[in-house]
């Protein structure tokens, strides 16, 4: 039987999450070119060396109905059919990254929907060259964070913990 202290165990839900602050959450998804490609260690070091938090995260195949619903905005675009057979012909890294801004700095992060209009220093920019092969996913908004978080992931496969680098950060 231990007698020291054991360090906190995260909590497994986090209620209510507010919308401008340290806590802001996007959903981010290295897609099956970036994972067939080995970017996984190399996508998820930017995240991670930017100072953002990783509070979920799973490796899946997706099935096509989950892949229909996330991207339903776009189901009247000629290319929905090849993006959804795309997002569904491999395992992709879901995940969701917290911190101030999360989503719109994400989104930088990543670069524009066309490599080719992504600046060298971005995801997309960096790593790959056509539309149809944008190697990640980012939320564009936190309502759409928000809805997409809670397609792709349980209350509870999310963790609540405080980063030791959190005071350091901001
Ligand atoms: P986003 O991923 O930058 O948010 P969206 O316009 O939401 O861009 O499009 C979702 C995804 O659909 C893109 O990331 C890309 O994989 C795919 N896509 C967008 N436009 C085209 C296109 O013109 N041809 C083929 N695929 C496209
Ligand atoms: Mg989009």
């Amino acid at each position: 039987m231990g007698s020291g202290a054991s360090a906190p165990r995260p909590q497994a839900t986090c209620g209510q999450r507010p919308t401008m602050s340290n806590e802001e959450r996007t959903f981010i998804a290295i897609k099956p070119d970036g994972v067939q490609r080995g970017l996984v260690g190399d996508i998820i070091k930017r995240f991670e060396q930017k100072g953002f938090k990783l509070v979920g995260m799973k490796f899946i195949q997706a099935p096509e109905s989950l892949l229909r619903e996330h991207y339903a905005d776009l189901k009247e675009r000629p290319f929905f059919p090849g993006l959804v057979s795309y997002m569904a012909s491999g395992p992709v890294v879901a995940m969701v990254w917290e911190g101030l801004n999360a989503v719109k700095t994400g989104r930088v992060m990543l670069g524009e929907t066309n490599p080719a209009d992504s600046k060298p220093g971005t995801i997309r920019g960096d790593f790959c060259i056509q539309v149809g092969r944008n190697i990640i996913h980012g939320s564009d908004s936190v309502d759409s964070a928000n809805t997409e978080i809670s397609l792709w992931f349980k209350p509870d496969e999310l963790c609540c913990y405080t980063s030791c680098a959190n005071e350091w950060i901001y």
